[in-house]
């Protein structure tokens, strides 16, 4: 093991060890081998945090919007100069191809800060006039203090950025946690906030556990909202600890979501997006469209070419750029997702293609799975129901458009869904009546990002994006000013 990695939390501007002591081993999912060690925080690390957090709110919240929105500027310019290096540690960290993190997500990771560098100045606050009462009120939009984001492993610095840049736009002081499975481009933000003229104290890095780290970000009084992208069950436990507490609370959890293909839709493009909604990522986004229904005339055709299409996909080492899937983020993942291959067989379904582990000559310890589709014959089935969150889908047909509503919903999420039809009558009774925060018609994963993104049902509560993002990050202070006639 290289020793040479350390990934350090970054509090009041400064990287420290943690005062935990303790540390985590960083793997490399390509080879499975050990490239460092990151600190695994606990309350001690969290109070520090806090403490610096709280100094520097009184600086923060009171920059003007044109500096607050400059500083959040240069840390988006910055990112985007240290787009190699960060494209570099956040496909080594993951195992997502180079590529995707170089093309994709560290850019979308900048773009997170310039848009809400710009979305403060378009955050108007409301008025009403009492009419005939001789008063005016107007609300004030005021930030929350210090608050809590925690995010995931599958989309790193994206979904990192997606919280911190908001919170930070509306004035508030963050300690931001990222997965202990990829902490490398979270740590490398802090010294880019440094450079960017970020006052010290107003972003605080803690590295590690969820029931470390994690849980003293949930339990410490002083952090006022928590912000938290991850899976559903670990969803259910923040909202639980949370609640008591009384905190601000936004949940983005995991998606089953429907990918519906009518026989009128533009074929080549519905194939070749949903290799992408399929795959992308190994499968780990939660936005995948993991159950794919497909109109009865065509489905034959479309399980043929899904099929020939899928075995064209390359699994490969994440650095080389024809690998188009890459490795799993950790062993424990890549287990529980092959576990699924022994949960279709007992269901009776039938792997079209894939099926198993996939072995990349030269790296036989890293976490590769063959893309994998499978054809299963009702929609009440493990493999229908629970989020895999890999390289894994699942094929059925459907004749009427009233039992498709029914398959699209009856499930316990409800992210997205993606719609591939030409009747735009059908694309909107189904928008109506599908149940889930997102849909997409003839296309997935086409965001713009003032729009609201999250879930309906075990899929999360709250929104985020644009103005949504700012109203969370801020409370509203009604003021009621009567006037003399
Ligand atoms: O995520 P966790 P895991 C789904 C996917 C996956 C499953 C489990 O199905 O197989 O979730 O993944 C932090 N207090 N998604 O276990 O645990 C943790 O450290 C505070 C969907 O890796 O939800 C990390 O920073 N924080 C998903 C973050 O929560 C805690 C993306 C997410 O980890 C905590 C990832 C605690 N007690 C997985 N315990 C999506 N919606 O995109 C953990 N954490």
């Amino acid at each position: 093991m290289s020793d040479q990695l350390q990934i350090l939390n970054f509090i009041n501007g400064q990287y420290a060890e943690p005062l935990s002591n303790e540390w985590l081993d960083n793997v490399n999912p390509a080879d499975g081998q050990i490239s460092g060690k990151i600190a695994n925080s606990n309350s001690a690390d969290v109070q520090a945090a806090c403490a610096a957090a709280s100094t520097a709110f009184d600086v923060w919240s009171n920059t003007t919007l044109e500096q607050r929105s400059s500083i959040l500027m240069k840390i988006g310019n910055l990112i985007e100069v240290n787009l190699e290096a960060l494209s570099v540690a956040e496909s080594e960290d993951s195992g997502k191809p180079f590529a995707r993190a170089r093309d994709l997500e560290i850019p979308r990771a900048a773009s997170n800060f310039r848009f809400f560098a710009s979305a403060i100045s378009q955050f108007a606050s409301e008025s009403h006039e009492s009419i005939g009462l001789n008063a005016i009120n107007f609300t004030l939009r005021q930030p929350l203090g210090i608050v809590g984001c925690i995010s995931p492993w599958n989309l790193p610095l994206y979904l990192f950025t997606w919280k911190i840049a908001p919170a930070l736009a509306a004035g508030n002081c963050v300690i931001a946690k990222p997965s202990e499975l990829t902490p490398r481009t979270a740590g490398m933000l802090g010294e880019i906030c440094n450079s960017a003229g970020l006052p010290v104290g107003v972003l605080n890095i803690v590295q590690g556990t969820g029931s470390s780290a994690g849980q003293a970000m949930l339990e410490h009084p002083e952090i006022k909202a928590i912000s938290f992208t991850g899976g559903t069950a670990t969803g259910e436990h923040v909202a639980r600890v949370v609640a008591p507490q009384f905190k601000k609370l936004s949940l983005e959890l995991g998606g089953k979501n429907p990918n519906i293909i009518f026989a009128d839709c533009n074929y080549q493009r519905a194939l070749a997006t949903t290799v992408q909604s399929s795959f992308a990522n190994q499968g780990q986004i939660c936005l995948c469209g993991s159950r794919i229904f497909v109109e009865a005339p065509i489905y034959e055709q479309f399980k043929t070419d899904l099929v020939a299409r899928t075995k064209e996909l390359n699994v490969g080492h994440p650095s080389l750029p024809e690998s188009t899937i890459g490795a799993m983020v950790s062993r424990p993942h890549y287990e529980k997702v092959l576990s699924y291959m022994g949960v279709a067989i007992d269901e009776g379904a039938s792997i079209l293609c894939g099926g198993g582990p996939a072995t990349v000559p030269g790296y036989e310890g890293g976490f590769y799975i063959q893309p994998t589709v499978i054809e299963v014959r009702t929609n009440q089935c493990r493999m229908n129901q629970e989020e895999i969150f890999g390289p894994i889908v699942t094929l059925m047909p459907f004749d009427t458009e009233a039992e498709l509503i029914e398959l699209a919903n009856d499930v316990r999420y409800g992210l997205s869904a993606t719609i591939w039809t030409r009747d735009l009558d059908r694309t909107m009774r189904l928008s109506k009546k599908i149940d889930c925060g997102v849909i997409w018609v003839n296309t997935w994963l086409m965001r713009d990002l003032r729009t609201p993104f999250g879930g309906m049902k075990n899929s999360g509560v709250g929104r985020e994006g644009g103005l949504e993002a700012l109203r969370f990050f801020t409370e509203p202070k009604n003021i009621c000013v009567a006037f003399e006639a």
